[in-house]
């Protein structure tokens, strides 16, 4: 394995075994053709950076019926709300911004009549198709040096480049960084937020591994990839979304802009953690592998009571649960979620059939199993009928637990 910025040599520290798309949900006619990858993982000591090994090509995973819709939460909507009313303070009236990976403009749409020129990148065409029909600029391609070729308006002149859970979906981190530094204006901002290295660790939420996250960003490593770019790392914001994540805000090397105490404040923490360097990898797999023992031990008793047990939300994160775990239709009866894209089909390589989510409470589980833990208040509180009339919810981080 090498690393995807140096190019040296990285020895992986652990496979979750062979893992499909995540967000491939197929037909029953399709399992035999179904693609497969190693999932394995490593650490790059120089730029403290957690990655992939291999992973599927970038269009395979971003195509032109991209299953998932940041509008799917009602809690990443006011997210989103919050976070453009946030960055705000980097824009003057006409500032120009650009988005990342925009998905359906949830986010962008906060900018909607208003002075502001904002475009948003979007490789993915039915989400991005969506978001022109909420009348938001969707640009129907990836973000890199050849795409931007044409914005002339917007060479080193936007003042917001932004995005969310979509930096780390980049192999290609140079490429994206040099496109940045084309665009950025002199006093501008680079900010993203990801999920945290710090979080899956803590946690041990190991299903933030999958094809699309190719990296697993830390505070420190961020620091460092960004110097490498003439950029530097001038604040973090830590974020409840997705178990876990940080922004991250970056400018120019030559920027007046200074750095927030919180730099020093994670910087401090990640090192006492050992997330500087690949010290921690081992207890990480370790963990990693006591998790899933205890989720299959518990499944299976659940199972031998005659319990009915359900997914809760065909997340990208349960296709890796479900195929470390060799978790299948044999102990999983159905998965529940409300994206058209996924209605019908089956989960990848676990091939669980997955069903509209309002036929939930009719079905009637005993034990649902929350894939979407990052999404549990807003679920708990819609589903009241469900604990009510008898149901359980098993949840498993830090450690698994049916309540
Ligand atoms: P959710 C996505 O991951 C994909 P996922 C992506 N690759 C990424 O990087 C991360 O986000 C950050 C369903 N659902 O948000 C809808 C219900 O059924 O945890 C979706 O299928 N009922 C861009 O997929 C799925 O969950 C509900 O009440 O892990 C979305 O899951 C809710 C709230 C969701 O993201």
């Amino acid at each position: 394995m090498k690393c995807k910025i140096t190019g040296q040599k990285i020895v992986p520290f652990m496979s979750f075994g062979k893992m499909p798309i995540a967000n491939g949900f197929l037909n029953k006619k399709d399992f035999n053709k179904e693609f497969f990858f190693d999932l394995k993982v490593g650490f790059s000591d120089k730029f403290s950076l957690f990655q992939l090994d291999e992973h599927p090509s970038i269009k395979k995973m971003f195509h032109k019926n991209y299953p998932f819709y940041t509008s799917s939460s009602k809690f990443m909507i006011e997210h989103f709300k919050n976070y453009a009313l946030w960055s705000k303070k980097f824009l003057k009236s006409k500032s120009k911004i650009i988005e990342l990976g925009s998905n359906d403009g949830t986010f962008l749409k906060n900018f909607k009549n208003t002075s502001i020129d904002a475009i948003g990148f979007e490789p993915s065409k039915n989400v991005s198709d969506l978001a022109k029909k909420k009348g938001i600029k969707s640009i129907n391609k990836f973000f890199n040096t050849e795409n931007i070729s044409d914005l002339k308006n917007l060479k080193g002149n936007t003042d917001l480049i932004c995005g969310a859970n979509v930096v780390c979906h980049v192999p290609n981190l140079k490429n994206l960084f040099i496109s940045v530094d084309k665009l950025l204006s002199k006093d501008g901002v680079f900010v993203f937020e990801e999920p945290y290295l710090g979080s899956v660790y803590e946690k041990n939420s190991y299903d933030q591994i999958y094809d699309e996250h190719i990296f697993l960003f830390s505070a420190i490593a961020i620091s460092k990839i960004a110097a490498e770019f003439d950029l530097k790392l001038i604040d973090l914001v830590p974020q409840p979304t997705h178990g876990g994540s940080m922004r991250y805000v970056l400018c120019r090397k030559i920027s007046k802009r200074v750095k927030t105490a919180n730099i020093e404040k994670f910087t401090s923490y990640e090192k006492k953690i050992n997330l500087d360097n690949s010290e921690f990898c081992k207890k990480f797999k370790k963990n990693c592998e006591n998790s899933k023992k205890d989720l299959k031990k518990k499944l299976l008793e659940l199972k031998d009571e005659g319990k009915k047990i359900c997914g809760y939300a065909a997340t990208s994160k349960s296709t890796t649960i479900l195929n470390y775990c060799k978790i299948g239709p044999d102990l999983i009866d159905f998965i529940t979620d409300t994206t058209s894209e996924k209605i019908g089909k089956y989960s990848p390589g676990s091939h669980i059939p997955v069903i509209d989510h309002k036929l939930f409470l009719k079905k009637k589980p005993d034990i649902a199993i929350l894939f979407a833990w990052n999404h549990s208040k807003e679920i708990m509180n819609k589903e009241k009928k469900y604990k009510k009339s008898g149901g359980k919810w098993l949840t498993f981080f830090p450690t698994v637990k049916v309540r």
